[in-house]
């Protein structure tokens, strides 16, 4: 079969998949499951309670793995969130820090919590890294589903 899409190895996913250095810089509630601007929005609201606040930002790991995004206390090593690929409705670039990106998370009772994380280097990395996961997730749920049909 022809295919022109460069192979993306789910095999670098499994387990603790890909794990990534970065700090959490937030939670917070949005209304919607998408949209940039809230997102934006979102993301200088918790940047600048960081501010106010004075404290430091919780140190964490995020592992990109198969179960989905696993946010890691980095000193305790406690996984504190797991949030499985189907549940991150959408992904949001900082604009204004190549370091930050954010993605909006749906709860099992229909709310929607923005995460906002400031990776160690450019969160272009786990960004792509999230948008590869995806792919492969999507891959082997249309497999899973065609050998169902068989
Ligand atoms: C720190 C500096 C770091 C920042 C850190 C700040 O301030 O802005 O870049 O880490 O955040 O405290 P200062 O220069 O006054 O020491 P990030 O770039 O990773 O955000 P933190 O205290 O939340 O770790």
């Amino acid at each position: 079969r022809l295919k022109k899409a460069p192979i993306n190895d789910p095999s670098r996913f499994e387990g603790n998949g890909i794990s990534y250095k970065a700090k959490l810089i937030g939670i917070e509630d949005v209304k919607e499951a998408r949209g940039d601007l809230m997102c934006q929005e979102a993301m200088i609201k918790l940047k600048n309670s960081v501010k106010i606040s004075g404290e430091h930002k919780r140190k964490i790991f995020v592992n990109v793995t198969l179960e989905g995004l696993r946010i890691i206390d980095a000193i305790s090593l406690i996984v504190l969130h797991i949030h499985p690929v189907h549940r991150i409705s959408f992904i949001s670039r900082d604009a204004t820090d190549t370091r930050a990106f954010g993605y909006v998370y749906g709860t099992e009772d229909g709310l929607h919590k923005f995460f906002a994380i400031k990776t160690a280097s450019a969160a272009e990395n786990l960004v792509l890294a999230l948008r590869d996961l995806f792919q492969v997730v999507y891959e082997m749920k249309k497999k899973e589903l065609e050998a169902a049909k068989e």
